[in-house]
């Protein structure tokens, strides 16, 4: 267990958890060279002018180095405390942000399902664009769900700006820290540069039944690399697969498969490696 009791009832509470120092000053460094590095010569990075958002889906599945991620024992240990051991890797995203990040969750299920870890690889602080949530907005019997009130609409509800909410959290971090939130949490940043920089690592539950087999199927509708524009032939690079450990492997291995089954003209077909 990564996470003490208290952390993992935080989270499931307040659907947030911000993690301080999960990664020391050299290991941060490379990492942001890594990114640097994927969002240059795999996304659009060295196009961006600060006019809009520059994303790239996926993000570590291009550098065999950011891959290792997914066999980090923190990592891979604070995914499992809150998803169980089986979990999926998802993909994720690769960012120079620019500007707000209107108030928005990045999914609703009736129960817990998908979470996203989130690294801001600048210090960022409540008016220059950290993370900000609302806590508790993931629950269901939230007012924020029983009474279908969107944040978005703070303005026309009640004449203040979506960055006056009260109650919501700033996550202020520095690199090295992670914030983790539930996909149904509402969260938004104010204030940030024009080119912030941050990637993702989204992660789900192991589908087991035919119910929780279609839920799994229909986040790959809406949030895998094809879903986004990104063609990479699959779920995962090769890169991603063939520089997999057997550990690594169980996390890919559910999605791989349903990729192609959600997603046929979009999958090249290849086998896992075996061992
Ligand atoms: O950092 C931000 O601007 C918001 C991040 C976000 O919305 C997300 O990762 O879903």
């Amino acid at each position: 267990m990564y996470l003490n009791e208290q952390q993992l009832n935080f989270f499931h509470t307040f659907g947030f958890l911000h993690v301080p120092e999960l990664f020391g000053p050299e290991e941060i460094a490379w990492i942001t060279e890594e990114f640097n590095n994927v969002l240059q010569t795999y996304g659009s990075g060295k196009a961006h002018d600060g006019s809009k958002r520059t994303m790239i889906v996926p993000t570590i599945d291009h550098s065999e180095r950011l891959c290792t991620l997914l066999d980090d024992a923190r990592i891979v240990g604070i995914a499992s405390d809150i998803l169980g051991a089986d979990f999926s890797y998802a993909s994720g995203d690769g960012n120079y942000y620019t500007g707000d990040t209107g108030w928005h969750a990045d999914g609703t299920y009736p129960e817990l399902f998908a979470i996203k870890m989130a690294f801001y690889l600048d210090p960022v602080t409540r008016d220059t664009g950290c993370l900000r949530v609302l806590p508790g907005s993931h629950r269901a019997d939230s007012f924020w769900r029983t009474e279908n009130v969107s944040p978005r609409d703070s303005q026309k509800l009640w004449g203040i700006p979506p960055s006056e909410i009260p109650g919501d959290v700033a996550l202020e971090t520095t690199p090295g820290d992670l914030a983790i939130f539930y996909h149904d949490t509402f969260h938004a940043s104010f204030g940030g540069g024009k080119r912030r920089r941050m990637f993702t690592m989204n992660l789900i539950k192991h589908g087991k039944t035919e119910p929780e087999l279609a839920r799994v199927d229909e986040y790959l509708r809406r949030h895998c690399p094809v879903a986004h524009g990104f063609k990479i032939g699959g779920m995962y690079t090769d890169l991603m697969l063939d520089t997999a450990t057997p550990d690594r492997l169980h996390l890919l291995a559910q999605l791989h498969e349903r990729h192609a089954l959600v997603h046929p003209q979009d999958t090249r077909p290849r086998p896992l490696p075996s061992f």
